[in-house]
């Protein structure tokens, strides 16, 4: 009996475990371009174009290494706009009874594709380095689960940067020498690829289709392949690892990119594999071409960071995204979709990532996050925000960021803290406070930074959650010796901004 394989558009790697499992002989691979992917939540029109080429080009290569590919597109006139939808019309078409599913990144499309009415075996996504299975036997039974200790085990597990059993220069973490404020000039720029033929045919279909998501398509330079996801690879190798470290944390409005790889898109839909990624880096600090502190960073952020999250994703369950412990509400300001804002540091990352469906770490976490969790923003909406609007987001990894790391809508699963500052933090990390019509010194009044103010209302508002907690304590203690004028005149002024904001005033 035939046998359907399903490859969706994040699993664009020959070793995905789906296809590891199949029979070239026998089964048939099932590949779709669907509308409700795109539409569940609006993509960003280069996130569609990206996803669409590299299928395209993913299901050519599987041909031409002797699979049997049934492969809908989108302008298909028989094509259904779901993924089970084309599961089920392509077992009818070729008479399998059976399908044979790499675990997608998201619960929404676990539970459709588990509820079809087709025998279906859903194989674990081993694209990382911890499993499930390993990922709770580490959880079970700690009161915490922080990312370092983690990331440490997948250390020992790859061997990546240990001596022995001892970590590379005996220490685990050298983020303390990686916050360094921005640099007077950046000598990387990311690489980009012209699109070809198949690219060109997919942004006119995704102009026609999608044309009204946020967002702008052209110009379109992802790599779609993985030989060009490999030459971004080596671009980034070369270029711009030594300093990756040393520049993490800054912001510079005419250099976006910094010293940042532009590797996550790519890694996350299969185009690269993250520990061989790793083991590039790894390469370059044992010939001494990269720094320690660069390479630690880099390889923490992919064994550490990234896998940690997806563990995160799978532990916490599928109510995830509806957390809300802060019981934040208010509605997402419009400037998050391009609205004018007088506040230059959120302008300048709305702006870049309208332009690239793309900001760096410290712009979603210190900018967009911060001034959200900040302004008690509801976080449902921040998490439906950064889905829709970033190349590299799937929920497994989206959501994680964004309702645990950025919110604390979790309650403290992901951090210890809240990631909160003033506009000081932005200030020293960017450029941003030059070119503001708010003064980031000033701490009350109309000219006043949003961020100075907002950032004692929420500690305020929150203090009876988060008063005790010893990592904050230094911030209760340096407002309760603030003159009570002073803080009167702050949370004052904090309200009349927020009421400005509720009332669509440009602020
Ligand atoms: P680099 O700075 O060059 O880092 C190297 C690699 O490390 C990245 O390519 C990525 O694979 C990995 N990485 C770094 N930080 C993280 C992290 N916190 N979680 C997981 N992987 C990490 N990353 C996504 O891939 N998809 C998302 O949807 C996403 N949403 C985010 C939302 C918020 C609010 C925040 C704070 C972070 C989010 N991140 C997300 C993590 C991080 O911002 C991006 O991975 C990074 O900016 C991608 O750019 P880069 O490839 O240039 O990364
Ligand atoms: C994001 C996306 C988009 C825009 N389109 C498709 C598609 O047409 N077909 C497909 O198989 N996958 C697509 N994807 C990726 C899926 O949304 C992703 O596999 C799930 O969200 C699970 O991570
Ligand atoms: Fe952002 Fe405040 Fe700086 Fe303006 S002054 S750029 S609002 S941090």
């Amino acid at each position: 009996m035939t046998r359907l394989v399903l490859v969706l558009g994040d699993q664009l790697s020959p070793d995905v475990a789906a296809l590891k499992a199949a029979d070239k002989a026998t089964d048939v691979v099932v590949m779709a371009e669907v509308g409700d992917e795109a539409t569940y939540v609006k993509h960003h029109p280069k996130k569609i174009a990206l996803i669409l080429s590299a299928m395209r080009k993913f299901a050519a290569r599987l041909e031409d290494d002797g699979w049997d590919v049934r492969y809908t597109r989108l302008d298909d006139p028989e094509a259904s706009e779901s993924i089970g939808g084309e599961l089920l019309r392509r077992a009818e078409e070729t008479g399998a009874d059976s399908a044979i599913i790499t675990e997608p990144g998201e619960w929404r499309l676990i539970s459709a594709l588990r509820h079809l009415p087709l025998k279906t075996e859903m194989l674990e996504d081993d694209r990382f380095v911890a499993s499930h299975a390993e990922f709770e036997k580490w959880a079970e039974g700690r009161k915490a689960l922080r990312m370092e200790y983690f990331y440490r085990e997948m250390r020992r597990k790859t061997g990546l940067l240990m001596d022995g059993d001892d970590p590379a220069e005996g220490k685990w973490n050298f983020d303390h020498d990686n916050r360094k404020p921005a640099p007077d000039d950046v000598t990387h720029d990311p690489i980009w690829f012209e699109p070809d033929d198949t690219v060109e045919e997919v942004l006119a279909l995704v102009e026609s289709r999608f044309g009204n998501h946020f967002g702008d398509l052209r110009p379109f330079g992802f790599a779609t392949d993985a030989a060009q996801a490999e030459q971004a690879l080596d671009h980034f190798m070369d270029k711009a690892l030594p300093k990756f470290g040393d520049y993490q944390d800054a912001m510079l409005s005419d250099h976006r990119f910094l010293y940042h790889s532009i590797l996550s898109p790519y890694i996350n839909i299969g185009l690269l594999d993250p520990v061989e990624v790793c083991r590039r880096a790894e390469a370059e600090y044992r010939a001494g071409r990269a720094p320690i502190n660069a390479v630690e960073g880099f390889i923490r952020q992919i064994i550490g960071w990234r896998d940690y999250v997806r563990g995160i994703y799978f532990l916490e369950g599928p109510d995830y995204t509806s957390r809300n412990v802060l019981g934040h509400d208010r509605d997402l300001p419009g400037f998050y979709w391009g609205k004018p804002t007088k506040m230059n540091c959120v302008s300048n990352a709305v702006e870049q990532t309208g332009t690239d469906a793309y900001a760096h770490h410290i712009q979603r976490l210190m900018v967009t996050g911060n001034f959200g969790l900040l302004a008690g923003v509801d976080p449902h909406a921040l998490h439906e925000w950064y889905l829709e609007v970033y190349a590299d987001a799937f929920e497994w990894v989206e959501a994680p960021n964004v309702i645990g790391m950025s919110q604390f809508a979790d309650g403290g699963v992901i951090a210890s803290k809240p990631y909160v500052s003033s506009g000081a933090y932005i200030n020293r990390m960017s450029d941003y406070c030059k070119g503001c019509s708010y003064s980031v010194s000033t701490k009350t009044g109309d000219k006043a930074c949003p961020f100075n103010l907002l950032y004692w209302h929420f500690l305020m508002r929150h203090r009876e959650r988060f008063g005790n907690n010893p990592r904050m304590a230094q911030m209760y203690r340096t407002w309760d010796r603030m003159d009570e004028e002073r803080r009167e005149a702050v949370l004052r002024d904090a309200d009349r901004w927020l009421k400005k904001l509720d009332a669509g005033e440009v602020v």
